[in-house]
């Protein structure tokens, strides 16, 4: 079984989303062995996001994921890192296809509801900068 974060951003919880997100990933059969709403402090966020921290879009993207609460959830299933990052769609909404959260809960590249690991080390990574090891 493998592990994987999924974060609801504060766009997806704003728009009282979080119960329709947290279904798609428990019907398709996923556990949840962690769950909880916080706000990402600046400096977390800042470390979360450093690989994107020469790009254009970073400001933009540090204001947004601190100005509101989000939900860190940790997903255990088969192939989990693969299985969600499929179920989320791409990183901008509008080109993610139907039938995924960004596809059908999503209009935007940098308000694009949610976030999934893109890799076991990515995992690794965000669970120990988000404090969840
Ligand atoms: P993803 O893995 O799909 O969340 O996307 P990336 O790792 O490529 O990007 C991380 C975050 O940066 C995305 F969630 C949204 C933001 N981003 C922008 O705001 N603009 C861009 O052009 C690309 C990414």
């Amino acid at each position: 079984m493998d592990r994987t974060v999924l974060v609801i951003k504060p766009d997806g919880v704003r728009r009282n989303l979080i119960g329709r997100i947290v279904q798609r990933f428990e019907d398709r059969g996923f556990r949840i062995v962690y769950l909880r709403m916080l706000e990402m402090q600046r400096e977390t966020a800042e470390e979360f996001y450093s690989p994107h921290k020469d790009k254009a879009f970073y400001p933009d993207l540090i204001e947004f994921i601190t100005s509101g609460p989000i939900v860190v959830i940790i997903l255990e299933g088969a192939s989990a890192v693969e299985v969600v990052r499929r179920m989320i769609g791409s990183t901008n909404s509008l080109e993610a296809p139907g039938g995924t959260v960004r596809g059908d809960l999503g209009f935007a590249t940098t308000e694009n509801v949610v976030h999934a690991s893109d890799s076991i080390e990515s995992f690794e990574r965000e669970s120990r900068i988000l404090g969840l090891t």
